[in-house]
């Protein structure tokens, strides 16, 4: 997940595709899927590229009651041995949490876990990281409160956070931006002004990608040097490769068809 920095991303908690995917919720860049076995099989080159690149992955049950249960990204937030446990900021997705709060703590043996009360609302995909830097998105999903919950968190770490207001044509954080590596931030054109993420730390830069590639502005970068890219966006592609990253691309027609991106689909911790 964005919240882990490229050096801890050793293993990832991802979830199957349920049979009721199809009613998944779609309203930015997908328009509903309508394919459930190609979902399965572009889920599943997912995970083998994952492992390819030396990722421990766990495949949990799959959830057939809640249709968006394969986006595990938004459910927890995991940073240096903490976990915060986000009240979700789509109703119909709340209960897609216990089984997956459940298999962290018993995988993090002891985790110090947070949870959000009263009007806090996030989805862990309004995070990304650079390094010790962490950005959050105020989104239709995120909102002051769930700001404020992340902020408790990372204030034990010294680590800083600074807001970026998500415009209304995009959904997360993470859906329209991803930092590829700790140097570097994929942003697209006409999302977000150009000082949105304010001044970085020495040595990183904010790579402009145009505004019809803002999908594949969402990347994982592994700790092998190895950036999983979605096919088909290849501005995102040769600004990678130009940096000295090495890109593995993957088919992702039927999760963008539910506005889910690759790091949607994965809980690193
Ligand atoms: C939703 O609307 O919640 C899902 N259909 C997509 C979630 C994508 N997750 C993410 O961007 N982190």
């Amino acid at each position: 997940m964005a919240t882990v920095r490229l050096d801890q991303k050793a293993r990832a908690l991802v979830r199957a595709v349920p049979d009721s995917y199809e009613r998944a919720l779609a309203r930015y860049f997908g328009e509903g899927p309508t394919n459930v076995p190609l979902a399965r099989n572009q889920h599943a080159a997912y995970c083998q590229a994952l492992e390819a690149a030396g990722v421990e992955v766990h495949i949990l049950d799959t959830d057939h009651a809640h249709p968006d249960c394969m986006f595990v990204e938004d459910q927890a937030v995991v940073v240096d041995g903490i976990m915060l446990l986000p009240t979700p900021g789509a109703p119909s997705r709340v209960n897609e949490q216990p089984p997956i709060a459940e298999f962290l703590m018993k995988a993090l043996d002891g985790i110090q876990t947070c949870t959000m009360g009263g009007e806090a609302r996030m989805d862990g995909g309004d995070i990304i990281r650079l390094g010790n830097l962490f950005f959050v998105g105020r989104s239709s999903r995120t909102n002051d409160l769930g700001i404020a919950s992340l902020r408790s968190l990372l204030d034990f770490f010294d680590y800083e956070l600074r807001i970026i207001d998500i415009p209304p044509h995009a959904l997360h954080l993470t859906s329209i931006t991803s930092t590829p590596s700790d140097q570097h931030i994929l942003v697209p054109e006409g999302y977000l002004p150009k000082d949105a993420f304010g001044v970085l730390p020495e040595g990183s830069e904010i790579i402009w990608i145009p505004a019809d590639e803002a999908y594949g502005c969402n990347t994982i970068g592994l700790s092998n040097g190895t950036v999983l890219i979605a096919e088909g966006y290849p501005s995102v592609k040769q600004a990678l490769e130009q940096r000295g990253m090495v890109t593995v691309e993957l088919d992702m027609s039927e999760i963008r068809a539910a506005d889910g991106s690759l790091t949607c689909c994965s809980l690193f911790y």
